[in-house]
């Protein structure tokens, strides 16, 4: 690809700047305006012929001659308008009156500043802003903060986590909109996607490994790290996400579930009934696999990465099987064209309903009592791992609750632990997504514990999180993680601050996003709820869980509740605001 950075200088007062040599002086005049475009000449996987140069000149053409001013003031209300929609306080210190690298060397000495998280949070929306908007590429490893010519992993998209960890955000945190160039992406790799599938394993639907990039690459690379056939699979659950929080039927059919089906296509095809003799026989399986960039020890004391049936896989496919049924079931439902759907549907629903019913277990391990990350109880080598991809059914999935699956919740803490004991979560994203499972699990200290150490150890002094070297994944997966730690919504219903620790004992956040269409704000004092506001956009049936009791009420008037220990269930009405106070 070729390249263009043109910078033009504007004086409004008709000032020329004078040229010297490669130099221009400013001389006489208070101020100077300086715009700068930057272009390449990719078009599309198959184009790379646009004129950089021209690209430029349009972007400057657009402005139309508009004063600074003007310039700034547009920029501001459109910036404006996505970031003001969440706002968060997690208390104040006298840390705010120092420059950030200081705070860090303070968080690093063992000091809270608890605005520091709230500022990196919010900084990890105006990343997501500025590198993901609606006709662009999704954010790659570096959004768009690439400053090599040579990028580390070629600032590609990789699949295995990375990618997806950058898109973590967009829903809870309320710029739903920065989440379409992931669906736009996936659309473009399902044409090569499907010939990868067919070539390599004779299989309809589309398939993606444990890397990708902007030319469609699709294949295995990297020797046995590429054999991981389920990357289009996760990043499905991105599509089924997008509509649990939005409710958007149209796009589901449209677009959503195209991609969602072409998955699962191909996994249904790749699935095969694991032999006599093997810990999961009769099973469905997949093989060849591997439990991302982890190895094991086989009995004969050699490492190996190259399996069958990786944990990972199975959690992966039970999650995208799962939200297929509950796709075709919304549709059917909801859609004009429904019914024709649903005819069409019958047969395959039906395959997905068998292949769910025969896909291998999870295990726990009976010598460790902890969660499997492979089809035996192998010993690992490497033990504190980066990659914790048996954890995937706590985060980012939700096969593993608290309350669902006690007992596999119990096993994963188990492996966390081993993980950590071990020097786990020495990456950065890795270290960001510890965050994420320890606010799932609700033990808030730990996930404050690795969000101190993601600041302490994995953040540089701009705020950028550091692999290292510098990978955006990391800023998302954290903040990601703090809005996990203030609520969740993955398991039926509202959690309000589930994984809140003493050291953010007053706050409040306004703005989260819940699944099924709410708008979440939150108050609390000295570690309590005082107070929570939920606007309903679809009417959906609400169920709110809370440490605390609360009453409900809307524009002024009690609302009838159904209650349960820690759990109040209520109608709710689109448009309308429920008004949530904790019993005194
Ligand atoms: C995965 C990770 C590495 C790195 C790379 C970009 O392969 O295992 O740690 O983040 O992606």
């Amino acid at each position: 690809m070729r390249f263009s950075a043109y910078v033009k200088m504007w004086e409004e007062s008709g000032f020329v700047p004078a040229r010297d040599g490669g130099w221009i002086v400013i001389i006489g005049t208070e101020a100077v305006t300086f715009l700068l475009a930057a272009a390449t000449s990719y078009v599309n996987q198959n184009d790379a012929t646009a004129e950089p140069h021209n690209r430029c000149e349009a972007a400057f053409k657009t402005l139309g001659g508009k004063p600074y001013e003007k310039i700034r003031a547009d920029h501001v209300a459109e910036h404006q308008s996505l970031f003001r929609r969440v706002a968060l306080d997690l208390g104040t210190t006298d840390a705010i009156h120092l420059p950030t690298d200081e705070r860090l060397e303070a968080v690093k000495a063992g000091r809270f500043d608890p605005h520091l998280i709230a500022l990196y949070f919010q900084f990890g929306r105006y990343l997501l802003m500025g590198s993901s908007r609606a006709g662009c590429l999704p954010a790659n490893l570096q959004g768009i903060w690439n400053e090599h010519m040579n990028a580390p992993w070629n600032s590609d998209f990789h699949t295995n986590i990375n990618l997806q960890m950058n898109y973590w955000v967009p829903e809870v945190c309320n710029l739903a909109e920065c989440h379409t160039p992931l669906f736009d992406y996936m659309d473009t790799l399902v044409k090569s996607g499907n010939r990868t599938a067919q070539r390599h394993y004779g299989a309809d639907g589309w398939v993606v490994h444990h890397l990708s990039d902007v030319w469609g690459f699709t294949t295995p690379a990297d020797g046995i790290w590429g054999i991981w056939p389920v990357g289009a699979a996760w990043l499905c659950q991105h599509v089924w996400e997008h509509y649990l929080f939005s409710g958007d039927t149209d796009f589901l059919a449209k677009q959503g579930y195209p991609l969602m089906k072409g998955a699962a296509r191909f996994i249904l095809d790749f699935l095969v009934e694991a032999p006599e003799g093997t810990p999961v026989a009769g099973k469905l399986v997949t093989n060849p696999s591997h439990s991302p960039e982890n190895s094991f020890l086989k009995p004969d004391g050699t490492r190996s990465l190259f399996t069958y049936a990786a944990t990972m896989d199975l959690e992966i496919i039970h999650e995208l099987l799962t939200n297929c049924i509950a796709c075709i079931d919304v549709l059917r439902e909801e859609v004009e064209t429904g019914r024709a759907l649903l005819l069409e549907e019958a047969d395959f629903r039906a395959e997905l309903v068998d292949a769910l019913e025969r896909l291998a277990p999870l295990q726990i391990s009976e010598k460790t009592g902890r969660l499997q990350e492979w089809v035996f109880d192998y010993d690992e080598p490497e033990p504190g791992h980066r990659h914790m991809s048996h954890m995937y059914a706590l985060h980012p999935g939700c096969q593993i609750t608290l309350r669902g699956t006690p007992a596999l919740a119990a096993a994963a803490r188990k492996s966390l632990e081993y993980r950590l004991a071990h020097g786990g979560g020495h990456t950065g994203w890795s270290r960001a997504w510890l965050v994420n499972f320890w606010a799932r699990l609700e033990d808030a200290e730990e996930a404050h514990t690795h969000l101190q150490a993601l600041l302490a150890k994995c953040t540089l002094t701009n705020l950028f999180d550091t692999h290292p070297p510098f990978q955006i994944d990391g800023n998302f997966g954290g903040t990601a993680g703090i809005a996990e730690m203030l609520l969740q919504s993955h398991a039926g219903e509202i959690h309000l601050l589930p994984a809140l620790p003493k050291a953010w004992s007053t706050g409040h956040v306004k703005g989260l996003r819940a699944r099924g269409g709410f708008t979440v704000d939150i108050a609390w004092e000295d570690g309590s709820l005082t107070e929570a506001k939920i606007h309903s956009t679809l009417g959906r049936d609400c169920t709110v869980r809370s440490a605390s009791a609360v009453n409900v009420t809307c524009d002024g008037e009690a609302v009838e509740t159904v209650r349960t220990a820690a759990v109040v269930k209520f109608q709710t009405e689109v448009g309308k605001t429920y008004l949530l106070r904790a019993r005194v």
